[in-house]
């Protein structure tokens, strides 16, 4: 079997953890010997290589690693795996792709060469750099990846003119969106998403209900009112109101990120997306709506995601528009993006698109 066969594994491997992890990226690692996969591990409170040799029970002696990001060798929260890698007599490691933390940035893999360890690197680099762009966006660009996810018409609306949107899209493309939302850290919605629609914002499939990411409301005149489903659940699911303004009356659970006003007095979205990698830790944004932030988002730059579920449904030109005005004239203006995937469901279709920011990053 090949490097890539096992590297492959340990990239399946790794994306369990995501949306589970943040700030920490989702590692994944198999232990072989002989040709045969001894132990598997990935990154929950414990780093993907210390949970693999936890699991080879002693009998890492002369196998190999694949680890799809560099092994730490730094003190954080955890010990470094480089040391326990060491310990175990492994005889030869497997590495995707380096390690952008500074405080390890080559320097695992030195330390495992001057401990007489093989190094392999570069398999799967660029899978295991989108597998994780999240951590990787946070390291490079100081801001989370994010994802907009839109429930649209075929005509590309999100909902009538009296604001109803529900539902657009069928059961089974509304299933898949609660997946979806596990493998992110956070979902955000405006706060006219907030009044309209008074959303849970959690994942609701069996087996996923504990998985839900942290909900993130942008909302700089504070209207969650601790009546709202969000409120009401926010000593369950962490929940942060994003605001530019003093917050006199705070609602019990809820934390409040303070962010700089831009020059019309309201959220700086560039200052927001920065705090929340410095002040919560976010690597993975998904973004629910409305048709207001997504357009705010779009102008400056801050989608790197498109997530179209569209249905079979036609609503008109009276109906609210997924994207507001742009002031568009000439098609040499338009936002460009690149199809990544079509996914096809019974009623509706999902499709996925990067931005630029994206496909040029990796
Ligand atoms: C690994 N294996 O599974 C992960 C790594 O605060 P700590 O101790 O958890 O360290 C966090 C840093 O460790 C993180 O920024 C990244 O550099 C690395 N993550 N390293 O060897 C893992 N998740
Ligand atoms: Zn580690």
């Amino acid at each position: 079997m090949s490097d890539h066969h096992f590297m492959s594994i340990a990239l399946k491997l790794a994306e369990r953890g995501l949306g589970n992890v943040a700030p920490n990226p989702s590692v994944g690692c198999v232990i072989v010997k002989d040709n045969v996969v001894i132990s598997e591990g990935w990154t929950g409170t414990a780093h993907a290589e210390v949970v693999a040799l936890k699991n080879a029970k002693g009998s890492a002696q002369g196998a190999t690693m694949y680890v799809t990001l560099e092994p730490c060798c730094h003190y954080g929260v955890t010990g470094p795996c480089t040391l326990e890698i060491i310990k175990s007599g492994i005889k030869r490691v497997v590495v995707a792709i380096i390690d952008p933390d500074e405080r390890v940035s080559g320097k695992g893999m030195q330390e495992l060469k001057e401990a007489g360890i093989e190094i392999t690197y570069g398999v799967m680099q660029e899978e295991a750099e989108k597998l994780n762009v999240g951590f990787f966006f946070t390291k490079k660009l100081h801001r989370p990846f994010i994802t907009c996810k839109i429930a649209s018409t075929l005509d590309g609306k999100i909902a009538t003119f009296t604001n109803e949107s529900k539902w657009i899209t069928s059961e089974d493309t509304r299933n898949w969106v609660h997946e979806l939302r596990a493998k992110y850290d956070a979902i955000m919605i405006g706060s006219n998403t907030l009044i309209h629609d008074n959303p849970l914002l959690t994942c609701r499939l069996p087996g996923f209900e504990d998985r839900s990411p942290m909900r993130l409301i942008i909302d700089s005149q504070t209207k969650l009112k601790k009546e709202h489903n969000i409120a009401k659940t926010a000593d369950k699911i962490k929940t942060w109101v994003i605001t530019n303004n003093e917050v006199r009356e705070k609602i019990k659970n809820v934390n409040y990120l303070i962010t700089n006003a831009n020059k019309n007095g309201k959220i700086c979205l560039k200052d927001m997306v920065s705090k929340l990698v410095s002040d919560i830790g976010i690597t993975r944004v998904l973004v629910e709506g409305g048709g207001m932030l997504i357009t705010e988002l779009l102008k400056h730059q801050l989608i790197d995601r498109l997530i179209i579920c569209r249905s079979g449904k036609i609503l008109g030109n009276d109906a609210v528009p997924c994207i507001s005005n742009l002031g568009i004239q000439s098609i040499s203006q338009c936002y460009k993006l690149k199809k990544v995937k079509i996914i096809d469901f019974v009623d509706d279709i999902v499709e996925i698109w990067d931005f630029y920011t994206t496909t040029s990053y990796l």
